[in-house]
This record gives structure tokens, C-alpha cells and sequence, in this order.
């Protein structure tokens, strides 16, 4: 398969600073030599640069850095959809902002190809505020919201004219809402497969059925994978961890899923912050997720290991 490492340095949808480096640590972590060593013929299309920001105001005075991330999401939106022709983009965040112009850019792709677009949300957050419910005003909590074309982001945001419907999306690891994100996700078909359900059924239930799902309708399939999906005992370079998030193996089993499937068209690796990691373990453990998802089984693992 041809893949295409995209980085993406923005840092400003988050609150703490730290995701700039993001890009940075997972190519130090190996991400190219790890793809390309199965096989896949790997170019690295270096970072994406974000557009001038033009003077915006919004009434919500909580939101943070407005005008840089609406500079960011055209220029995503763009690449994504450039990347994937014939090939499939990996975007090596980066906040999560990001995800709502590749997002954005993969929904024109699937337009373009006359098939739906599915999406994968593993994270510990909804990320389902629009820009008048946020309290934080960190836009990395609105791509969501923003893809599947909630109003609210008209004038500040890309127009979006390829919205991903509700029911093509899928959210597993889910252990944080604020009462806005819940109200309103409780009014879409957004399956949410919060910590709960994983205890209860297992992801390798949940996923089947998503895959299943988006087998039926031909669908192509976006993945975005936010650090804080993982338990921090495993992932700790996160500005916002949760306790009880998903473990190694279950994080594994996910992508191992996701590669036999052989539907998944686009990567978002998101959140990674480097300055709060020990040793690069964060960066090597999305590393390795990215190269389950690739299709590194185990059999690989034990050879490698003599
Ligand atoms: N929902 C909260 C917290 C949050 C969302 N995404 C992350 N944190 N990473 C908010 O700020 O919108
Ligand atoms: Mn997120
Ligand atoms: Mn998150």
C-alpha cells in the first residue's frame, strides 16, 4: 500500500502546549521505518503549514486561538484529500482540532469516490461541543460536532459540504462528556461505546459490529486516535488523561480488527505531547499501534524477537 505520513505541529486546539512536537516524536519513535518495513511504500510529505489566520470574533469569549485554527482546517482539509488518491494518509498530530479538517477532506474524497464515509473516534472524549457550547474554548473538544455538521460553526469554520451522517460514526473509550456534548449526542445516531460498554462486551464485539457496518455500505473508514483513548499507565504523554481508558491489548486487538477488515482508508494519530512523555513510550506505543493497524501481527513480533 502506498502511505502517506502527513505532520500536522498544531498545538492550539489543546490546553496545555506540548502537541507542536507531536510530528517530531513519532518520526524519532520510527513511524516510517516501521510501515515500510511491512511491506508498504512509506513517503513522508513533511508538515502541513497552516493558512495566515484572518481577524475573528466569536460571542463565546471562552474559545481559545479561534482564527489559528480556522487557518489550519482548509489546509487540512486539502491534503487530505490530495494524500488520498490512490494512497492512504497517516496525519501525525497535532491536537485534535486537526481531525476536523482531515475529517473534512477524506468526506470530499469519499464524495468523489460515490462512496459514504464512515469514522472511528477512539478516544476518552465526545469532542461534540460546538463553538457556542464549549466552557474550556479548547477547539480540540468541537471536531465532531463540526464534521457531521452541526450548526453553530458557519463564519468561523470551512463550510462543511460533505457532512458525515451520525449514524456512520462510531466513538469507543468514552469516559468523559460534559453535560452539553451528552445532551446533544443523546439527539444523534453517534453509537457511543463509552468504557462501560468495553467492560461489559468486550472491543472485539463493538468493533465487529462497526465493521460490519460499514462492509454492508462500501464504505470508506476514517480512524482517529486520540493518546488519551489509552489508560495513562501506558500512555502518559497526554494533556488530558482519564483514568481506566483502553489497555495494550485491547488497543491492539482494535487496530489488529481494523487491518483485517481492510476498509480503513485514513489515520489520525492525535494528543501525542511529547514534553509530557517518559522516554518516548507514549510516542512508540502509538508507533506500534499505527503498525497493528498496517498489518503487524504477531508472528511478526515473535520473529522479530528472534
Ligand atoms: N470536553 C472537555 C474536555 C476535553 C475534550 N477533549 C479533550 N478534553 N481532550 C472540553 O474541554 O471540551
Ligand atoms: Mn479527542
Ligand atoms: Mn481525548
Amino acid at each position: 500500500m502506498d502511505v502517506r505520513l502527513i505532520g500536522v505541529p498544531l498545538q492550539e486546539g489543546a490546553s496545555q502546549l506540548g502537541c507542536e512536537m507531536g510530528p517530531s516524536a513519532l518520526r524519532v519513535a520510527g513511524i516510517a521505518r516501521a510501515l515500510s518495513s511491512l511491506g508498504h511504500t512509506v513517503i513522508d510529505c513533511g508538515n502541513v503549514a497552516p493558512r495566515t489566520p484572518r481577524p475573528l470574533i466569536h460571542p463565546n469569549r471562552a474559545i481559545h486561538h479561534l482564527p489559528e485554527i480556522a487557518g489550519w482546517l482548509e489546509a487540512l482539509s486539502d491534503a487530505a484529500f490530495r494524500e488520498s488518491d490512490g494512497a492512504m494518509p497517516i496525519f501525525l498530530g497535532g491536537d485534535h482540532a486537526l481531525s476536523a479538517g482531515t475529517v473534512r477532506g477524506m468526506a470530499a474524497r469519499a464524495s468523489a469516490l460515490g462512496r459514504p464515509l464512515f469514522v472511528l473516534w477512539l478516544d476518552a472524549h465526545t469532542d461534540f461541543h460546538t463553538l457556542d457550547t464549549t466552557e474550556s474554548g479548547n477547539l480540540h473538544g468541537t471536531p465532531v460536532a463540526y464534521f457531521t455538521g452541526r450548526s453553530g460553526f458557519s463564519g468561523y469554520f470551512p463550510p462543511v459540504p460533505h457532512p458525515v451522517p451520525t449514524e456512520n460514526v462510531a466513538m469507543l473509550g468514552i469516559r468523559s462528556a460534559d453535560p452539553a456534548e451528552r445532551a446533544a449526542i443523546r439527539q444523534t445516531a453517534v453509537a457511543v461505546h463509552d468504557m462501560r460498554a468495553v467492560d461489559e462486551h468486550g472491543v472485539g464485539v463493538l468493533i465487529r459490529a462497526f465493521i460490519e457496518k460499514v462492509k454492508a455500505a462500501n464504505g470508506l473508514l476514517h480512524v482517529s486516535l486520540d493518546v488519551d483513548f489509552l489508560d495513562p499507565a501506558i500512555a502518559p504523554a497526554v494533556g488530558t488523561t482519564v483514568p481506566g481508558g483502553a489497555t495494550f491489548r485491547e488497543a491492539h486487538l482494535v487496530m489488529e480488527m481494523l487491518h483485517d477488515s481492510g476498509l480503513v482508508s485514513s489515520l489520525d494519530l492525535v494528543e501525542l505531547n511529547p514534553f509530557l512523555d517518559e522516554r518516548g513510550r507514549t510516542a512508540l506505543l502509538m508507533v506500534d499501534l499505527a503498525a497493528s493497524l498496517m498489518g503487524r501481527s504477531v508472528l511478526d513480533r515473535m520473529t522479530r524477537a528472534g
